[in-house]
């Protein structure tokens, strides 16, 4: 008698691995499927929203546009403090501009809302505070990669990504 109980159970522990085996494939199915919407995010595009809060957060760390076509950028604030305390811009640097040299000029540079002189800057919008937005238009520079941040001090640390110029 305690043989079959014994047998039995084995059945079920067979029966329990299959089962879990046929659930694998329709797992790599989803993750597949996940990783073509992530690259569709990625699309190259000349209009630009891009949004940042009070986490000190800019929403993407990658933008893709195209060469020689004007760039029209939106910067958001979704956050509630104000400027002066959570203040963002959007500052597109130089090819080979030193981003912590740069921060330090900025920092320094309260009365032109953290945008220090020189040529280092490609483009900029004003510095806006919680609620708020901006949109500038430029044009593309070159092919290549250019870094932006937030210049308000100390953001620059989380408040950076790349611009693509395909
Ligand atoms: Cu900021």
């Amino acid at each position: 008698m305690k043989k079959v109980i014994f047998i039995a159970g084995t059945i079920i522990a067979l029966l329990g691995c299959n089962s879990n085996q046929k659930e694998k494939p329709e797992r790599i199915t989803i993750q597949s499927k996940n990783k073509t919407e992530a690259s569709s995010n990625d699309l190259v595009s000349n209009t630009i929203i891009l949004s940042s809060n009070d986490q000190m957060q800019f929403d993407k760390k990658i933008l893709r546009v195209k060469k020689g076509e004007k760039i029209t950028l939106t910067l958001q604030h979704t956050g509630t403090m104000s400027k002066n305390v959570m203040g963002h811009n959007f500052v597109l640097l130089q090819q080979g501009t030193d981003i912590i040299q740069f921060a330090r000029k900025a920092m320094k540079a309260k009365d032109t809302e953290y945008i220090p002189e020189g040529d280092d800057v490609i483009a900029y919008t004003k510095l806006i505070g919680g609620g708020e937005k901006v949109t500038i238009t430029f044009d593309a520079p070159a092919p290549g990669t250019y870094d932006y941040i937030c210049s308000f001090p100390a953001h620059y640390t989380l408040m950076k990504g790349k611009l693509i110029v395909e």
